[in-house]
């Protein structure tokens, strides 16, 4: 037995925003991205310095994955060595060339969620039956997301820099509040309709340590769950949460215990997309050493059809 309580009566109070885009709806927040939200984040351009969030795929020591995930398996099936067997494929003119084949969790890398990941009480996203997930996501797949694009002002808050470590202990919750807090002293004010990029540090230290260490007692430092956090991401109508954690959230809510329930209370809820495993330490440094912390954010997941996810990598352009 255990006290922990259902999700569905966790959140059974918690706001919706199911049918505000139409019945047919698969990007939620995402419709808050205009063209003017667009202008909004070009606008924020001064250096032209360019950044790419995405984390390598299949570094030799892995990659920082969710337990029960797998890096990225990938092998050549052509090479220069399938021609000194003389098992190569060759043409006319001689050339030779190489491809390769690869396995991967879509989850398994810096990536989006698509809106229908996670759900409770039967039903996804907007409020289509949770059957439609079967075999692959019939509705609110990581396709339309990936097919819109997503374009807007970014904002970096960098939590682990405002409490003065290099990276947030395992656990170490932080609340919308924080989050305030850590925009007012770098001296930036959050507006409607940003994209949130929060560092923790988290990722970083994936490749600063043993895999051994880094999974030990799995458990992300990152936003937690209450009322008011939901109710501010509402109003101020986030379109995109993107972490340097593997979940964007805290593993387990501290008061009860309930796995991730912001991926229920935001993503399921209130239709806010999920970019998760973002690498953001060079990003932090720019923006730390002219202490400028908004920038033009562009991303477009694969186009995997029926997907759950896909991975992504995001260009930043300060
Ligand atoms: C899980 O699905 C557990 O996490 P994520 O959203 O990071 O893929």
């Amino acid at each position: 037995m255990t006290d922990t309580p259902y999700v569905g009566d966790f959140l059974k109070d918690s706001p919706k925003n199911w049918g505000k885009w139409g019945p047919d709806d698969e990007v939620g927040s995402l419709n808050y991205l205009t063209s003017a939200e667009v202008l909004r984040g070009v606008a924020s351009v001064r250096s032209g310095e360019v950044f790419t969030l995405q984390v390598p795929m299949g570094n030799p020591g892995g990659d920082p994955v969710w337990p029960g995930r797998e890096s990225i398996q990938r092998r050549n099936v052509m090479d220069e060595s399938f021609f000194e067997r003389g098992e190569g494929d060759e043409t006319p003119g001689g050339a030779h060339y190489s491809d390769d084949v690869a396995t991967l969790f879509l989850q398994a890398s810096t990536q989006y969620d698509s809106l229908g990941h996670v759900w409770f009480d039967g039903q996804i996203w907007n409020g289509y039956d949770a059957s439609t997930t079967a075999g692959g996501m019939a509705r609110a797949s990581v396709l339309p997301i990936a097919e819109r694009g997503v374009v807007g002002r970014g904002v970096l808050l960098d939590v682990a820099r405002h409490r003065g470590k290099k990276v947030l202990d395992k656990g170490e919750t932080f609340t919308h509040e924080d989050l305030l807090e850590v925009a007012e002293a770098q001296g930036l004010t959050i507006e409607k309709h940003d994209v949130l990029i929060v560092r923790t540090g988290f990722i970083g230290s994936y490749y600063d340590t043993t895999p051994e260490e880094f999974y030990d007692g799995f458990l992300e430092p990152g936003l937690t769950y209450s009322p008011e956090l939901v109710r501010w991401f509402r109003d101020m109508e986030i379109p995109n949460l993107v972490t340097d954690t593997i979940a964007n959230e805290v593993t387990f809510e501290p008061g009860t215990g309930v796995t991730l329930p912001l991926h229920s209370a935001l993503m399921r809820n209130l239709g806010v997309t999920f970019t998760e495993i973002a690498w953001l330490e060079e990003l932090a440094e720019a923006c730390a050493a002219d202490r400028r912390w908004t920038f033009l954010y562009t991303a477009a997941p694969l186009k995997v059809v029926g997907g759950t996810g896909a991975p992504v990598n995001p260009v930043v352009v300060r």
